[in-house]
């Protein structure tokens, strides 16, 4: 008999799943259009742990959970800390903090994602509510702002398919070669891009003035900010063309516009200054509070939810983890050995822990290094119920299926709850407490209850109701003459997960062979990578995937600068064979 559940991953999409008798299949109702990503196609595929480990040996999960016991009895609670990665997203994952917050451990804070950009939106807007992506169905422009769906957000795809498509990247990705229009700009320079496009809005006459009146009334004194960026040495530096301005702005005008930005945009320290000016330009176009328009980012995933768990603990920043001042650190659902910034840094860290706890699925840098192994159950084991960042859609996920391996988070909870005399309801008190947030609309699917499709109708969330721009020019091109680094998702990989990649992707007018061995640096390391030839890259850029080995030898643990938030294409980086 078949069953509906949804896809765990960290993902735009968070699509609906239909399995049967082992087979999982996209559901063809709703947003999911019948069809997965290859990481769901081939998921059973993929070796996941199967037993747990203490110090290299396999022991049983009696043991293991006994030996998880030991090592929080042994220090002071604040000596422990509960390190939680996006592995899994759905909401049963957070039951862990209820577990080591009444206990007075640390939990993290911060994010390793989308933190820089949505600082800039709450700067501007006074909040973070996403234009949820269906509404993209009904746009007649879509610009892919940092964005790469065909890698990312394959099922918005089937939404645009008759519409003016325009693509702001520095990779001639599969949509920048589909697109009506492409800029393909140097890396880090959106802002001033996104400046331009408001200041020549401007003088075309082409703002919104009534919604300007009435939201964003101090929109001539960020014209006036604009009017300090020198027009044609800027667009040179950036590598774009006044025609091309003018192209974009003859596409837009008067249009039902999204925004449809990605996290390429934002890895940098003024991340949030990046967005907020893409932002603005959504303003002088009046994008916000109508059927079709506005800017979809990621949006809080919890958004309109109360979490059920107690959370209230010290909580440290997830960017630049000092490991190293705590005797056990229990991991769940993270690979923070690749996937935080500044590997170099995190290795040396997180070696001076004496207990290491590494709670997942599968096998990979964080595992290896880990005194402590404790395998999860995958989502098709145990009973869930997931939100999207990108849609208002709630999905639940039953158990479809038994496994003797692992441990649900609920369970592995539970079980400590009891050990340490801490209350916790029954796992169908909490899915029915999240099913509370759900209601179903005529189409058949279930929401989460006061997401709204069209944000922003009576205004802003800022105290006066109006959108707040940017007062001040506080960035700069920088003429440093070395590579950018692009580090952003793959295809074979879902960040560390999967197939991750193994090499860097280098324009092959820089003259390296295919399948030669180069060393890539940067101030805080090295990394040492076979080429691939992409001739999609720009000659200033080098391409090293999320995942891949290394790269993150190469990136900064400095937050963004408004953000608990990591930066990953802040530093430069050079090649040498
Ligand atoms: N297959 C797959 N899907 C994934 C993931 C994965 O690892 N693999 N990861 C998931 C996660 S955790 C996230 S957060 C999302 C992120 O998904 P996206 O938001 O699509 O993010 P990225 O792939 O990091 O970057 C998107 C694009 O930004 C471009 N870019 C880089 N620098 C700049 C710049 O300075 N300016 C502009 N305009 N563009 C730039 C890159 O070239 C890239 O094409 O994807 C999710 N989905
Ligand atoms: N260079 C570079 N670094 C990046 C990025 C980048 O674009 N470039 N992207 C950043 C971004 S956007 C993100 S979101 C982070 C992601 O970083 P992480 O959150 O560390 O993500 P993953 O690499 O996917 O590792 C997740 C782990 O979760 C485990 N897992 C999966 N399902 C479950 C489950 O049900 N239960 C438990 N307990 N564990 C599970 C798996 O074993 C897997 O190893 O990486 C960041 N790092
Ligand atoms: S596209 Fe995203 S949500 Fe859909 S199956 Fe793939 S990883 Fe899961
Ligand atoms: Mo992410």
């Amino acid at each position: 008999m078949s069953k509906i559940t949804a896809c765990p991953l960290d993902c735009y999409d968070a699509c609906e799943i239909l399995f049967n008798d082992g087979k999982l299949k996209g559901l063809k109702s709703g947003h999911t259009h019948g069809f997965l990503c290859p990481h769901l196609n081939h998921y059973e595929k993929y070796t996941t742990i199967k037993k747990p480990r203490y110090k290299g040996v396999e022991i049983s999960l009696e043991d293991a959970l006994l030996k998880l016991k030991e090592m929080i009895l042994l220090h002071e609670k604040s000596e422990i800390l509960h390190y939680r990665g996006s592995g899994n997203f759905a909401l049963m994952q957070e039951v862990t903090d209820h577990f080591f917050a009444s206990l007075g451990a640390v939990l993290t804070q911060g994010t390793l994602c989308d933190g820089a950009g949505e600082a800039g939106i709450i700067q501007g807007r006074g909040s973070n509510k996403n234009m949820p992506i269906h509404e993209v169905a009904k746009s007649e422009v879509v610009i892919f702002w940092g964005r790469n769906p065909h890698t990312t957000s394959s099922h918005l795809l089937p939404l645009i398919k008759d519409k003016k498509i325009i693509v702001i990247d520095p990779i001639k990705t599969k949509i920048a070669k589909m697109a009506d229009l492409h800029l393909q700009l140097k890396p880090h320079t959106d802002l001033f891009l996104a400046m331009l496009l408001s200041r020549f809005l401007h003088i075309q006459n082409g703002c919104n003035e009534e919604f300007l009146e009435a939201y964003a009334s101090e929109y001539e004194e960020y014209y006036e900010l604009t009017q300090n960026i020198r027009i044609k040495a800027v667009l040179d530096q950036i590598n774009v063309s006044l025609e091309q301005l003018g192209d974009i702005l003859d596409l837009v005008k008067g249009k039902r516009v999204a925004i449809v930005c990605g996290v390429g945009i934002q890895k940098y320290s003024n991340g949030a200054d990046v967005m907020r000016a893409i932002d603005a330009f959504a303003v002088m176009l009046g994008l916000f509070g109508k059927e079709g328009c506005g800017v979809s980012y990621l949006g809080s995933s919890r958004a309109e939810i109360v979490m059920p768990f107690n959370q209230k603990a010290k909580k440290i920043s997830k960017v630049d983890t000092e490991f190293a001042d705590f005797k056990t650190v229990f991991i769940q659902g993270a690979n923070p050995l690749s996937q935080m910034p500044n590997s170099l840094r995190v290795k040396e860290s997180i070696a001076k822990v004496q207990n290491i706890v590494y709670f997942g699925l599968y096998e990979n840098e964080t595992s290896k290094i880990s005194d402590l192994v404790i395998p999860a159950k995958s989502f098709l084991y145990k009973n869930d119920i997931r939100t999207s960042y990108s849609n208002n859609v709630m999905s639940f996920m039953p158990k479809v299926a038994n496994s003797d391996i692992g441990i649900s988070e609920y369970d592995l909870s539970a079980y400590l709850c009891r050990e340490f005399d801490i209350e916790l309801e029954s796992e169908e008190f909490y899915i029915k407490y999240f099913k509370n947030f759900a209601v179903q609309k005529i189409d058949g699917s279930w929401y989460v209850e006061n997401r709204e499709d069209i944000p922003y109708k009576d205004g802003f969330d800022t105290k006066t109701k109006e959108f707040l721009f940017l007062d001040e020019l506080d960035s700069k091109i920088d003429e440093d003459d070395r590579f950018h680094l692009i580090t952003c998702k793959s295809q074979a990989s879902l960040n560390s997960q999967f197939n991750p990649e193994k090499s860097v992707y280098l324009n092959r007018c820089l003259g390296y062979k295919e399948g030669e061995m180069v060393t890539v640096s940067s101030v805080d390391g090295s990394v040492e990578l076979m080429v691939k030839h992409c001739d999609d890259l720009r000659e200033d850029c080098v391409l090293i995937y999320s995942g891949t080995r290394g790269v993150n030898n190469l990136t900064t643990s400095k937050h963004a600068l408004y953000a608990k938030s990591a930066i990953f294409q802040e530093n430069r980086v050079e090649i040498n064979r």
